[in-house]
Order: structure tokens, then sequence, then C-alpha cells
């Protein structure tokens, strides 16, 4: 399979600018770019298909350009927004520009990677709406449906020009660096082919230069992708652990594991449709979620934090609550209710306590029936006392009662 064709079966097309593009493809080596605004100090998963999306290209031989957008950011992309979006002050887009280049940096190591504020900073304002604005048409400006579905409710001459900027740079890119390929998500289609045509008419009709976007990522469900009940699942382990990352992915419905795979995942064709066969033989075993939950662990935090984040995930399923450290118990409870003790304490009180049982008899009875245990062992003593002395490292004591539920006591 040719690499267009590969992208369709892993349904990352969307559209091309040009059928062209599958030849020029296999026949050149192009340089290509991408872009992101800072909007935040980090990227959340959602927006992890770009740089996945280049590594595909990379690994064919293709040279990524990964834009942030430090001057884009602070005008503020329409696209697919329904309102005014709140500007970011100076300080806060080069901030967020500079952690988003580390995270970047990261999954990507060998792509260059280049701030659009160095350039979108210099431009002044004649040579703007001379050399620029004089090849841009105010009705297919409008014509853009990032514009056009917010002429009703009032679009700020600041993000209706957003087009323009990010069109200047695929030329800057073109013209410095040979780019001549811009990929984006469905909603960049607008501002993609904006640039294409500001290249075509500052430049000359001989200039070759394209586009490709891929689908907006969806979830058989209707929820939305790369959300959970906590929040947006982000790529800052400060923000997301590297076990609830891990476990975003193992949670993967199984409608949308063979999706996620074939997107997500770095697996020869072969190799996938392997996978794919054996986890609809068998879609209780989870395989596709666990290779798509190791790969992306590994490819954002590494080999080592995955490991710990498996370690969890073991233990946490068998129980064996005592071979995990402090902070992979913080990580691995952090949404199990808790509570804090300043003394040791009586088990049939406590379990009342960590709201594990509503009355002192119906406590009894869960523990006289087996049902509770300490720190993965059980308790069937009504005399039991919970001790910081025993607590994990002096901190933790993790009370388990029936298949289920649990409770995290803090000493
Ligand atoms: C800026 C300058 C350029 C080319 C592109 C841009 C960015 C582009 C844009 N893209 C989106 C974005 O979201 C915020 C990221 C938070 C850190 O706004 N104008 O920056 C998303 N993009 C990835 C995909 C996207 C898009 O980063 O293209 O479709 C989401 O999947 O919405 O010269």
């Amino acid at each position: 399979m040719n690499l267009l064709q590969e992208l369709k079966w892993r349904d990352l097309i969307f559209d091309i600018t040009d059928p062209e593009i599958e030849q020029t493809l296999e026949k050149e080596k192009l340089t290509f770019y991408v872009g992101a605004d800072p909007t935040a100090d980090s990227l959340h998963v959602g927006h992890l298909i770009s740089y996945l999306v280049s590594k595909r290209l990379q690994d064919r031989g293709h040279h990524p350009i990964l834009v942030i957008g430090g001057g884009t950011g602070l005008i503020g992309d329409p696209s697919g927004r329904s309102s005014e979006r709140q500007l970011l002050t100076l300080e806060t887009s080069l901030k967020n520009a500079e952690a988003i280049t580390r995270q970047v940096k990261n999954i990507l190591p060998d792509a260059e990677v280049v701030n659009n504020y160095d350039w979108i900073s210099k431009i002044d304002i004649i040579t703007f709406l001379r050399d620029i604005g004089k090849n841009f048409n105010i009705n297919s400006m409008m014509a853009k449906d990032s514009v056009k579905s917010r002429l009703d409710q009032g679009i700020s001459f600041t993000e209706f020009s957003y087009q323009v900027i990010q069109s200047l740079d695929f030329m800057h890119l073109y013209k410095e660096n040979k780019c001549k390929l811009q990929i984006g998500g469905q909603d960049q289609w607008g501002n993609i082919t904006a640039g294409l045509e500001l290249i075509r008419k500052a430049l000359g009709h001989e200039e070759k230069a394209y586009g490709l976007t891929w689908p907006l990522l969806t979830k058989a469900d209707g929820s939305k992708f790369g959300k959970t009940a906590g929040g947006a699942v982000w790529l800052d382990k400060n923000r997301t652990s590297v076990y609830e990352f891990f476990q975003y992915w193992i949670n993967t419905p199984d409608k949308d594991a063979v999706s996620f795979l074939k997107k997500f995942t770095f697996k020869s064709i072969e190799e996938t449709k392997e996978i794919i066969s054996e986890f609809e033989k068998a879609p209780h075993q989870r395989l596709a979620q666990h290779k798509i939950a190791e790969e992306l662990t590994v490819l954002v935090h590494g080999k080592e934090a995955y490991e710990g984040a498996l370690r969890i995930s073991k233990a946490l399923f068998s129980g064996d609550i005592k071979s995990l450290n402090v902070d992979e118990i913080k990580d691995g409870f952090k949404d199990v209710p808790s509570i804090t003790i300043l003394e040791d304490k009586n088990i049939v009180d406590l379990l009342i306590e960590a709201h594990l049982a509503s009355s002192k008899r119906e406590s009894r009875e869960f523990i006289k029936n087996n049902a509770v245990s300490i720190n993965g062992e059980k308790v069937n003593d009504l005399d039991f006392i919970v001790k910081k002395e025993n607590a994990i490292s002096n901190q933790f004591t993790v009370i388990k009662r029936g298949k289920k539920k649990y409770s995290l006591v803090k000493h």
C-alpha cells in the first residue's frame, strides 16, 4: 500500500486538495507542516493526531515542520467555534508556546519546531495590506465555513483576518523551507486552501503546494473524544497522571477499539489486522485496548512510566496493593473516595466513616463475610485496628469492600 492508501485505510483522510498528492508522496521527499495554537500550556489527546499523522509521513521519508502558533495564538482561529475567543496575552501565548514546544519535541524528536511569532511579529501594516491583503478577496474569505457560520452572530475583524495570517505562514514556509504540504484536522480546510491560493496568486501558477486533512475524531456513542468525567486528558503528567492517561486508552469502548488501533498505533497493517482478528474473537480480553494504551503511553511518557502505569493497574486488579509505592498509590487511587484520620481506628467504625458501610450492623456483616481487605489482605477480625504504623509508608491504607468498592485512608 502506498502512503495515501495506508492513511485512507486508517481512516485518516478527510480530504486532499489535489489527487496528484498520492503520486507526489511516493516520488518526492516532501517538507510538510502542521500548526497548533498555544491556547493552553499543554496539549491533550485530541491534539495528538497531528503528530501521529506527521510521524507516519516522517516514517516514509518526508520532513515535518511543527509550527507552534505563538503569533496566530494572539489572533484566535474562528474555525470550529461558535463564538469569539478570549484574547491571550503576549506573555501567556509565548509561555504556552514554550510548554507545547517541549511536548511536541518529545513526541517527534527529529522534527523541526518553529514559532510563527518570529516572522508574524515582524510584518508591518503597509506590507500586510499591500503585499498580502491584495491577494485576498473578501467574498471568498466570507465563504469559508469558519466565517460564514459566524455572520449572524458577528465576528471581529481580528478573527476574520485569521485565515490571512495562517496563509502567510504557509507562504513563508513555502519560500523559506520549500514546504509544499500543510496538514490539519478537517476544521483547518478553509485556512489551508486560503494558503494555497495565496501561494498561487503571490508566487505564480507554476508553484505547486498541497493540503491534506483528517476527519474529526469521534466516538461511537457520540461522547466527546479525549474527555473523561474529570475533564480533558492532557499530555502533561502533572495534569493527567501517566496512570490516568494509560487508563483512558484501556477504557476505550469495544466499538471504538478497531478505529483507534488503526489511527493511533504504528504497527504494520498486517500486524494490525492480526490484532483485530484476535480482539474480535475475544473482545473481553481487551487486546486492542492494551496495544493502544501501551503504544501511546510509551510514546508520550516513555517506557518506564508505561511500566509503572501497568504495575498500578495489575496491582489494582489482583488486589496486591502492598507492591505499590506511595506515588503509585496516589496515582492509582486519585479518583477513589478518601478520608483522613488523625488516630488509629477500629475497622468496624472505619468502614462507616469511609462510607463503605451504612451501620455498625452492616459493617460487622461485611467483615464476618470476608468481604473486607486492608492493603490487599482479608480482615475478618471485628477488633482489627487500622494503624498508621502498618500503613504503606506510614501514610496510606487502602480498604476494599466487595469486588470494587475502595476507600483510601490517609493517616
Ligand atoms: C496555526 C498556524 C498555522 C497553521 C495552523 C495553526 C493552528 C490552527 C488551529 N489548529 C487547532 C489548534 O488547537 C489548539 C491546540 C491547543 C494546544 O487552530 N489554526 O491549534 C487544532 N490543531 C490540530 C488539528 C485540529 C485543529 O492543533 O489541526 O483540527 C484538531 O484536530 O483544530 O500556520
